[in-house]
């Protein structure tokens, strides 16, 4: 369904299985792809360990896209092609091929069982916060990268 404003909405991507650059080109490249949804910016790709997960290092990035499609109808885009990328859910924070998660939709706060938007933990994590503030930095204050400094993360 759609609804009729445009919304920034801002999306991390990220994977730690498989060619990890080529899954999340791919996966920008699918977003572009989507109805009533325009790509406005894309991060530098970013390693790191995992956090909180185990497995290969991560590359992690982040997307703004403009769009009418409503919350919902985006994560279920969003899944759609984390699942045409071979994602697996074998146990909770598992390496993955691609992850993709929304991270603010404009102003929305979203408490619902399968969707929390702003995202619960971005603000916590070193892969998010960096591209982020490359893309946003208004949205992104230096406090808070001083409160991820411990997270080591490279830009490629
Ligand atoms: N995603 C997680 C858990 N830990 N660590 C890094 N470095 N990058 C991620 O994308 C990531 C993580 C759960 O989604
Ligand atoms: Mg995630
Ligand atoms: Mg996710």
């Amino acid at each position: 369904m759609l609804q009729r404003e445009l919304i920034n909405a801002y999306v991390g991507i990220g994977a730690n299985l498989g060619e990890s650059q080529l899954q999340l080109e791919a996966a920008i490249s699918a977003m572009i792809r989507l109805p009533d949804t325009l790509l406005i910016a894309q991060s530098a790709f970013y390693r790191s360990a995992p956090i909180q997960a185990d497995g290969p290092d991560y590359l992690n990035a982040v997307v703004h896209l403009q769009t009418r499609l409503n919350a919902c109808d985006l994560l279920s885009a969003f899944q759609h092609i984390e699942n045409l990328a071979g994602r697996l859910r074998p146990y909770p924070n598992a390496p993955r091929t691609l992850d993709i998660d929304l991270l603010l939709y404009g102003d929305s706060c979203i408490q619902s069982s399968v969707l929390q938007v702003p995202h619960p933990r971005m603000r916590e994590r070193a892969f998010v916060l960096w591209p982020l503030r490359e893309i946003a930095p208004h949205l992104v204050p230096s406090t808070e990268l001083l409160k991820v400094a411990d997270q080591a993360i490279v830009k490629i």
